[in-house]
């Protein structure tokens, strides 16, 4: 009987985050590779990747995230609309890079791209999930952050790739558990009792438990730590299992996705 995890590649963790639309090739490499074992070893993979350097910067020069305001056009190199259509060509041209990488390992891949099926944003977006269930064994379905239409007054907003594992780990049945794939972190920090204390790695995090939530509020336009927490805490409540760990180091994030002891974080119900 085979399984079905999610997993989200973090976009702090496939991109350099500071350097526009760059991307780690070799972090994907060695991502696409551990999705491979997961496939051999009997695990379906629905694959959602971040934006990072190739959506969050032009975001948030344009106040996408906060729908039209006619006053965000007036001083800026284009108008909303035009960075809207800007922000989902550079998604589909990192898009492009994933899949790539897939190929490369040999995977069949197809890409589902939201803002072709979904609209609204936030973890209750409208969409049918219907193609992703639909997927053959072995075939990873993809889709990652977008900009979406929504409803009016918004016109448009971002849907984080936070917010699309949520609904695609509850309601597609049989998934089994959510794995988060971080950047530079090997998963959810303790916050410490004192400044310039050294990391502690949370093995298990409870919702009451503290924890240290570093946000980069000037160039993200989602919520880092503290959104992939909460979001992973709304599966936990469905009976799926959450992990967050460290997709630089070893083959974590095919462990974590076939259910061996890991270095990271579980999230606990
Ligand atoms: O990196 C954000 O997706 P996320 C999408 O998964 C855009 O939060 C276009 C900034």
């Amino acid at each position: 009987m085979r399984e079905r995890v999610v997993l989200k590649w973090g976009g702090g963790l496939i991109t350099e985050k500071h350097a526009l639309k760059t991307v780690r090739t070799e972090v994907l490499d060695h991502l696409a590779e551990q999705i491979e074992s997961c496939i051999q070893n009997g695990v379906d993979v629905i694959l959602v990747h971040g934006a990072g350097s190739f959506g969050h910067l032009r975001a948030k020069e344009h106040r996408l995230h906060e729908g039209k305001l006619p006053e965000a056009d007036i001083n800026g190199s284009m108008t909303q609309e035009e960075a809207v259509e800007a922000v989902r060509n550079d998604m589909l041209e990192l898009n492009a890079h994933v899949m790539q990488a897939l190929t490369r390992c040999d995977i069949s891949a197809v890409t589902l791209s939201p803002h072709q099926w979904a609209r609204n944003t936030g973890a209750g977006f409208d969409g049918d999930l219907a193609l992703f269930e639909q997927a053959p064994q072995g075939i990873v379905m993809v889709s990652h952050g977008d900009v979406v239409d929504c409803d009016e007054p918004r016109r448009f907003g971002i849907l984080s790739g936070d917010d699309l594992v949520v609904r695609l780990a509850t309601e597609i049945p049989g998934v089994k558990r959510l794995v988060f794939a971080m950047g530079g972190v090997d998963g959810v920090l303790a916050d410490p009792p004192q400044p310039n204390v050294e990391d502690v790695l949370l093995p298990t995090l409870r919702k009451t438990d503290l924890f240290t939530g570093e946000h980069a509020v000037e160039m993200d336009v989602t919520g880092g730590i503290g959104l992939k927490v909460e979001r992973g805490f709304q599966v936990t409540a469905r009976g799926i299992e959450v992990l967050l760990v460290n997709g630089e180091k070893d083959r974590r994030v095919a462990d974590a996705c076939m259910g061996k002891e890991v270095v990271g974080t579980r999230l606990l119900a």
